[in-house]
């Protein structure tokens, strides 16, 4: 007899969401495989979900708070570290006001059911405008193009894989990515199967990448040109006679407006600096328009570029145009069974967006969606007077590696009076931390996703319990949250979390429910936390049991019920326009002002000359962002931190196979390893993120062994999407030689 169980979890590393079967002996984890069964992603897995196990066991992996005390980290108890945390927030708070105090979120947030959810309160009870997060380093201006067409921030049009003729995708690879503000593991599998039905996949990429290898065609552009590229097939859709709205036609503002802001985007107009040439951007245009269906996908290489904003929208200018918005085989909107605004209140019509309800003291930038650009933390704690941040909580994140000019932002964090991460690592950002106070292993933790839903590429409900318990007195998550946000109040340290979230929750149902806000109490009984949350979701959502009214729906119990036969299927993507809009005009806003008015600027930008040598981003399937480098089963095999250069420019600029180089941008610079390769366009380099394991003080044994170069020393704070405030993460300037020796 053994004593093995099997278990079903959903993999939190990565947008793909991906269902795995997990088999533990002995409270030790044996294996880690895809979980076939699962109606989502059928068995799919890659490298960094087995690497859960090193995660759960990793010896450098925070188990217990810690407190600097005169610059050397203790561990701690956690009554300590709240203590800690009461002794020294509430006093400066008083003293320099709330908009002294900051917050900063990060990537793994997005797959942790009770950071998401709970959030919110610790910038709430903070009461501070200095809210930064990951996103203004990666998706925001796909969610402002998206809220200002569709009404909401997470409206994201999707491609229809599944039934789709021809997939455009710009700046994206997701065959190593797998996928991102569009969930969709295997995409591998999906392509060929695409493919094995006549289909075309195309690839406009800077690198001819692991994507554009299995492709139909592949076109290399110049970094930073895409808002280029797609006006001009806008331009050929009008010039051609080739727009059709299909079934959206009654739901469409704004096509005239197009079409003029586009006049002078010819073909011609664009070739030379997108190093595309007029005829071949007819033809994508041509194809696009003559494919039975079709949809254009556009991701992170899109996003982080100085045209962000117009980029991610004239993807959907285009999927819209060519009668693919929201027709199966186009581009749809995933209906989410919990959490969704776009499925929440009355039906077709909303509020919609804005932004710029408040805006950063030191650079103006305006507020997105609640936040400021990430960008703007280092001189925001940098620059005295009113609103200075003297106390800094960071959650999940790790700015000092993943944001542009970290070693700046580093040398500010220092110059902090407290601050706080809650993290699992001590690594370059949490070692300029008062107080570090870890999470759970996510073995340790419930799983059910909160936004990735809303970007499925197929309707569905999971849930995953705990594989292994938690060590004792180990909070969960929002646990730790609603701590901090009590102390924030002036609550006290000693205040019981539950208790805590018991009152909110009634609060929070008098609101949402009104008269029937004692029967939602009632029937939640027993719950708490994030769990809660859920239930409350799922019953109201649209698939919900509306808490007994439609006794077929959904509650927590049946979800959780399907968790070993791999979750409840809700089928393929269904078009939803108009009841999924959210516009003030109950349409799809094709031409938003603040859109129209910023393309005059890349009008402008179109008479200037592109630089020569531009650097762009790399991901590699065995990385995630910058915190698995310490996991040994992804930090094995060749080292993946060069700096990749077309075998034309390592002529010219003397610089051979594996040697170093001095990379400059600026002021700044960095020293990598060069790979000469063929991958790369002429005049583009590529460095991947996330590296530059070799800070003082961090305990991150297996990664320090090869540390390998920051990009983001190299890039530049102050380069934003105006509209977004995204960062520039690539097509930026640099130049580069062979380093002394
Ligand atoms: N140059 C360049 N820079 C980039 C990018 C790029 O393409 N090029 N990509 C950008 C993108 S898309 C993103 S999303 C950002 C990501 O940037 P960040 O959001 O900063 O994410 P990571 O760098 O992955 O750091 C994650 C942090 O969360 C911690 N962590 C992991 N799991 C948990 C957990 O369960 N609980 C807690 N409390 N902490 C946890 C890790 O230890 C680590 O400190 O990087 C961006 N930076
Ligand atoms: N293995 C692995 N998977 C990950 C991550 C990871 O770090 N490692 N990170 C996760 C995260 S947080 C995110 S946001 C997603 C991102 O997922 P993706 O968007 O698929 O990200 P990348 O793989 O960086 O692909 C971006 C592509 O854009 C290209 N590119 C750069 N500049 C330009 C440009 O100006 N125009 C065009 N057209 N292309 C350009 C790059 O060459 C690259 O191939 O990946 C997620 N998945
Ligand atoms: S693709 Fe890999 S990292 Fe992403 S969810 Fe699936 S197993 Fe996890
Ligand atoms: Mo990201």
């Amino acid at each position: 007899m053994t004593d093995t169980t099997t278990h079903h979890r959903i993999c939190p590393l990565c947008e793909a969401c991906c269902g795995l079967e997990i088999k533990v002996q002995s409270g030790k984890v044996i294996s880690i495989r895809g979980h076939e069964a699962d109606v989502f992603s059928a068995g799919y897995i890659c490298p960094k979900g087995v690497a859960l196990k090193d995660l759960h066991e990793d010896p450098d992996r925070l188990r217990t708070p810690l407190i600097k005390r005169n610059g050397v980290f203790e561990e701690a108890s956690w009554d300590e570290a709240y203590a800690e945390i009461e002794r020294r927030l509430p006093p400066l708070m008083a003293q320099h006001g709330r908009n002294a105090t900051a917050v900063v979120v990060g990537n793994p947030s997005a797959h942790k059911i009770g950071l998401l959810t709970y959030f919110g309160k610790l910038a709430r009870a903070l009461g501070t405008k200095n809210v930064f997060s990951a996103s203004t380093l990666d998706q925001m201006p796909k969610q402002l193009a998206s809220g200002l067409m569709f009404g909401h921030w997470l409206s994201v049009a999707l491609p229809d894989i599944s039934r789709t003729d021809y997939l455009l995708v710009l700046g994206a690879n997701p065959l190593v990515s797998n996928g991102s503000m569009w969930t969709v593991p295997d995409f591998r599998g999906k392509a060929k199967a695409l493919q094995a039905r006549g289909g075309k996949l195309v690839v406009i990429d800077p690198r001819r990448t692991e994507t554009a290898a299995v492709a139909d065609a592949h076109h290399f552009i110049r970094p930073n040109s895409d808002v280029f590229l797609l006006a001009a097939m806008v331009h050929t859709l009008f010039a051609e006679g080739l727009v059709q709205l299909g079934t959206v036609a009654d739901w469409v503002n704004g096509v005239t407006e197009v079409q003029q802001a586009v006049a002078s985007f010819t073909p011609e107009a664009v070739a030379a600096r997108c190093g595309i040439s007029a005829d071949t951007i007819r033809t994508l245009t041509r194809e696009l328009a003559a494919a039975p269906r079709a949809a254009v996908y556009a991701r992170i290489g899109t996003c982080t570029q100085e045209y962000g904003t117009l980029a991610s929208w004239l993807v959907d200018v285009l999927n819209t145009l060519t009668g693919n918005l929201d027709r199966a085989g186009g581009a749809l909107f995933a209906k989410s069974a919990a959490f969704a605004s776009n499925t929440a209140g009355k039906p077709g019509v909303g509020k919609g967006v804005t932004t710029g309800r408040h805006h950063a003291r030191v650079s103006g930038a305006p507020e997105v969606y609640g936040e400021l650009p990430i960008t703007c933390m280092a001189e925001e704690i940098e620059t005295p007077g009113e609103g200075q941040i003297r106390a800094l909580f960071t959650v999940a994140t790790n700015p000092v590696l993943s944001s542009p000019n970290g070693p700046r932002l580093a040398k500010a964090l220092d110059t902090l009076d407290f601050m706080v991460s809650m993290d699992i690592y001590l690594n370059e950002t949490t070692r300029h931390a008062d107080v570090i106070l870890p999470g759970v292993s996510p073995l340790e933790d419930f799983h059910y996703d909160v936004a990735f839903p809303q970007l499925s590429w197929r309707n569905h409900a999971r849930y995953s319990p705990p594989v292994l318990p938690a060590a004792p007195g180990q909070p969960e998550e929002w646990q730790t949250l609603l701590k901090l946000a009590a102390i924030a109040q002036g609550k006290g340290a000693s205040i019981d979390a539950n208790a805590l979230d018991d009152a909110q929750f009634a609060e929070d149902a008098q609101r949402l429910f009104g008269a029937h806000a004692e029967a939602v109490i009632a029937a939640t009984q027993g719950l708490k936390g994030p769990q809660r949350t859920l239930e409350v979701a799922l019953r109201s959502g649209p698939y919900g049991d509306q808490f007994g009214r439609k006794p077929d729906g959904l509650t927590l119990a049946k979800v959780q019920a399907s968790n070993a036969t791999g979750g409840i299927d809700l089928g393929e993507l269904q078009p939803r326009i108009p009841e999924m809009l959210r516009t003030p005009s109950g349409k799809v806003e094709l031409a938003p002002p603040s859109l129209l008015q910023d393309l005059q600027r890349a009008k402008q930008d179109l008479r200037g000359l592109a630089p020569d040598l531009v650097i762009i981003g790399r991901r590699d399937v065995r990385t995630n962002n910058s915190w698995m480098h310490n996991l040994p089963v992804l930090a094995k095999g060749p080292f993946r931190c060069t700096a990749l250069v077309n075998p034309a420019d390592a002529t010219r600029l003397g610089l051979t196979d594996g040697a170093l180089a001095t990379i400059h941008s600026g002021p700044r610079s960095v020293r990598a390893q060069v790979h000469v390769s063929t991958e790369m366009m002429p005049g583009v380099v590529s460095l991947p993120h996330g590296w530059g394991h070799d800070a003082h003080g961090a305990q991150l044994r297996v990664a320090a062994e090869r540390p390998g170069a920051n990009i983001n020393a190299l890039l530049d704070d102050q380069l934003r999407d105006p509209l977004s405030g995204n960062a520039v993460l690539g097509g930026v300037a640099i130049t580069m030689q062979a380093a002394a020796a």
